[in-house]
């Protein structure tokens, strides 16, 4: 064998070697059980302009009610429209398991994270992992309760605290300011509750005639909104409620059944508004069951990969961005429900 063949043999096998050892970093430095991710965007000579999927770890906060059903559906469908990979992790409205999702996507070097947070707090030592990483953060639907920005590239979602507004003041205006109130909270801790309760006492403290004699959370489903509202009609204040406010649909269509069980008027007898717009309201108000929900837009999935496309693209997009969203009574219903899209 002459000296240049032993030359070019000993090459090949040097960048064979090089190669094997390239595959290994990547699927033991990833942890991911595909093939290997971008990583961070633009890390690893992968992200953006090489042809390759954006990969995005998401944390679901779970499937409580049909808005959140509507959310999940408007998201896996937008990815997969932009053929990103949608890495999706459902936590059955719990925080750990939430927190073990975001450490997992961390571990698979996913080029962006999305999240649901459940509740407000708690946050901010795994959003430091992440950062840590250079892994962009977009919240989605709930923000977290952090003074440090530099967490999350954007929140995108509604403004709950106007939604509370709007609900009590279609309230003082459909009772002239005369109500005695059972209130149904959503997730103790979350966002929408703590914001959406806030927004409608700001409105009813100005109406000395209103009150909210009973109060507590039903945790933004059907089943918990009928095992409250069962509670309060059984309790003192239960013969004095001619009104009831829901965090969301699910508990106020809940909440119709406990009335209509106990023998009372839902939407006459008792005067009924609730948030999130979903179908099933808009039959309830055609029904005369429920007198009004406050739209509270789901569909959030193109705005959600729009910031995802920015993002990986180095590109920074504002810390805020909030949703369009209405106010739908009986006097609509009818007419708007053929439209509505969740
Ligand atoms: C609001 C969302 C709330 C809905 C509920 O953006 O977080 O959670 O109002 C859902 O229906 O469970």
């Amino acid at each position: 064998m002459t000296t240049a063949s032993r030359w070019a043999l000993a090459a090949v096998m040097l960048l064979a070697m090089i190669g094997c050892e390239r595959e290994q970093t990547n699927q033991s430095g990833s942890g991911s059980t595909t093939a290997p991710t971008t990583g961070a965007a633009g890390v690893e000579g992968g992200g953006s302009g090489t042809g390759k999927k954006i990969v995005v770890g998401y944390s679901q906060i779970g499937a409580e009610s049909a808005w959140r059903t509507a959310n999940t559906e408007s998201i896996k469908s937008e990815a997969e429209k932009r053929g990103v990979e949608l890495r999706f992790a459902d936590a059955q409205q719990r925080q750990e398991n939430q927190i073990k999702a975001l450490r997992s996507f961390l571990q698979q070097r996913v080029d962006v994270i999305m999240l649901s947070p459940v509740v407000e707090t708690g946050w901010e030592p795994v959003l430091r992992e992440i950062k840590a990483a250079n892994i962009p953060v977009i919240l989605s639907d709930r923000r977290v309760a952090t003074s440090d920005e530099s967490l999350y590239a954007t929140f995108i979602g509604s403004d709950f605290v106007e939604e509370g507004r709007r609900a009590g003041k279609w309230l003082a205006e459909k009772t002239k300011g005369q109500a005695v109130i059972a209130e149904l909270q959503g997730t103790v801790g979350s966002a929408p509750a703590n914001d959406r309760k806030k927004g409608f006492e700001e409105i009813i403290s100005k109406h000395p005639g209103m009150k909210i004699v009973k109060s507590q959370s039903g945790d933004f489903t059907r089943a918990g909104g009928k095992q409250v509202m069962e509670a309060f009609l059984k309790s003192p204040e239960g013969s004095s409620i001619n009104a009831v406010y829901g965090h969301n649909d699910d508990m106020a269509l809940g909440a119709i059944q406990a009335i209509e069980e106990a023998g009372r008027k839902p939407g006459t007898e008792i005067v009924i508004v609730s948030i999130d717009g979903v179908r099933e309201a808009f039959e309830a108000m055609v029904a005369g069951k429920l007198n009004c929900t406050v739209e509270c837009n789901p569909l959030i999935g193109p705005q959600l990969f729009d910031a995802v496309e920015a993002v990986v693209a180095g590109k920074t997009v504002p810390k805020r961005i909030t949703v369009e969203e209405g106010v739908f009574d009986q006097s609509q219903a009818k007419a708007a429900l053929p439209n509505r899209k969740y």
